[in-house]
């Protein structure tokens, strides 16, 4: 087979999304996503004028060799962008190679492990109250798992807390949006939400949480321990992790399970927190870690330390990198738990797809290739317009983490 084109798609329906569609000689396309939320023109620009020219007349099956092509090759190593870059190329390779061989690709990936893929969905209130009301609307869709977030007396805004329960999108047109952090308040609110949680829906439910980046190892601590009467599926992304070794400090006081590494680009951003088993499950995502051909082997290190997957799957990842996510999940034997937040019902026309969801979990259906498509005639309708994620400072004025 050899690759005669390749372009790059960008969309607007209720938020960017950015698509690489490979074409090949013989008429078969696939498809990548390359949505890097808030730095989706960045992208583009890699693909375009960096990528595209490399890869036409390649051979799509090469997926190893035009991995390590563009990851060695462009001498400038990693990081979101590059990695998101080689991410859609992957993935529309892939598609590409499952189509030729008419199977679904995780059929080439080992086959399937389980027949269904577990997933938890976004529940999220302005008080305890609220975010409880929208966990029992989950339960009641038939979620076995559900992340709670809610907001923080005397703070106006937060991570995770928005007026569009269903569908939360975090980026905004304008400049970003500034919010407001106190993690003294943070740190006592949180334990109160999940007591009551346990209270209302028993130990069954399984209950996650995400910190968001905030908080320092020892705080990421006292959260951790003042959880563990409330039996956490996993606390998320406590600390920012650059300082992968912080993280030893966080391991040693609590038994609180630790997720980490949706912002991750690769291995290297990780080998530490899995080789010291500082984690329980790695969230990192096909769409921003390289693609399915880097994280089959993140996956494979993960598998020998106990660590398990737990992707990242929110709404600024396209249906695309969903479909790829669970042709993933379902044939990786350490596979923990995958995010599912919905998408609206125009982004799911713009990108039709096999996968459904089914009493809590999800099913990548068994179309050859990813099971996914692009409608461009409507996705055109939908022009690209700039958005940000928000910022967030400390109530002294202090720039702190998202
Ligand atoms: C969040 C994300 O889903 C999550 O766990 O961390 O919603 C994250 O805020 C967004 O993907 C950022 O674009
Ligand atoms: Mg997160």
């Amino acid at each position: 087979m050899k690759i005669i084109a390749a372009d790059v798609l960008v969309t607007c329906p209720g938020r960017n999304f950015v698509t690489l569609r490979i074409q090949t000689e013989e008429g078969i396309y696939g498809l990548g996503d390359a949505t890097l939320n808030g730095r989706e023109m960045a992208v583009v620009s890699y693909l375009r004028e960096h990528v595209v020219p490399c890869i036409i007349g390649r051979d799509p099956f090469e997926t190893e060799d035009i991995w390590q092509y563009l990851y060695r090759g462009a001498y400038w190593r990693g990081g979101p962008v590059t990695m998101t870059a080689i991410a859609a190329v992957d993935m529309a390779l892939w598609d590409i190679k499952g189509k030729a061989l008419n199977t679904p690709v995780y059929n080439l990936l080992g086959g399937k492990s389980r027949n269904r893929v577990l997933v938890y969905g976004h529940a999220n209130g302005v008080d305890i109250a609220e975010t409880s009301d929208e966990v029992a609307k989950y339960v009641a869709l038939g979620y076995k798992a559900v992340r709670a977030q809610t907001g923080i007396p005397g703070l106006s805004s937060t991570y995770g807390v928005a007026q569009e329960k269903l569908y939360y999108e975090p980026a905004a047109t304008g400049l970003p949006p500034e919010n407001l952090w106190s993690t003294e308040q943070y740190l006592l609110h949180v334990p109160k939400l999940f007591e009551r949680l346990r209270l209302t829906f028993g130990d069954d439910l399984h209950l996650l949480h995400d910190a968001h980046h905030r908080l320092t190892p020892i705080q990421a601590a006292r959260l951790g321990k003042s959880l563990e009467p409330h039996h956490l599926f996993w606390l998320e992304d406590a600390v920012t992790a650059e300082l992968q070794e912080g993280f030893r400090i966080v391991r040693h006081h609590t038994t609180t399970p630790l997720a980490l590494g949706e912002v991750f680009n690769s291995i290297w951003d990780a080998h530490i927190l899995i080789t010291e088993q500082l984690i329980d499950y790695i969230r990192m995502t096909i769409v921003h870690s390289g693609g399915i051909t880097h994280l089959k082997k993140i996956a494979a290190l993960a598998e020998i330390y106990h660590v398990q997957t737990g992707c990242h799957g929110a709404t600024d990842l396209s249906p695309i990198s969903m479909a790829a996510a669970l042709h993933f999940d379902i044939s990786i034997h350490n596979f923990g738990i995958q995010e599912y937040m919905r998408h609206t019902k125009e982004t799911d026309d713009v990108f039709p797809h096999a996968y459904y969801f089914a009493d809590g979990y999800l099913h990548p259906g068994d179309k050859p290739g990813l099971g996914v498509d692009y409608d461009v005639k409507l996705a055109e309708r939908f022009p690209y317009a700039r958005a940000y994620l928000p910022v967030n400072r400390k109530l002294d004025g202090t720039m702190w983490n998202w």
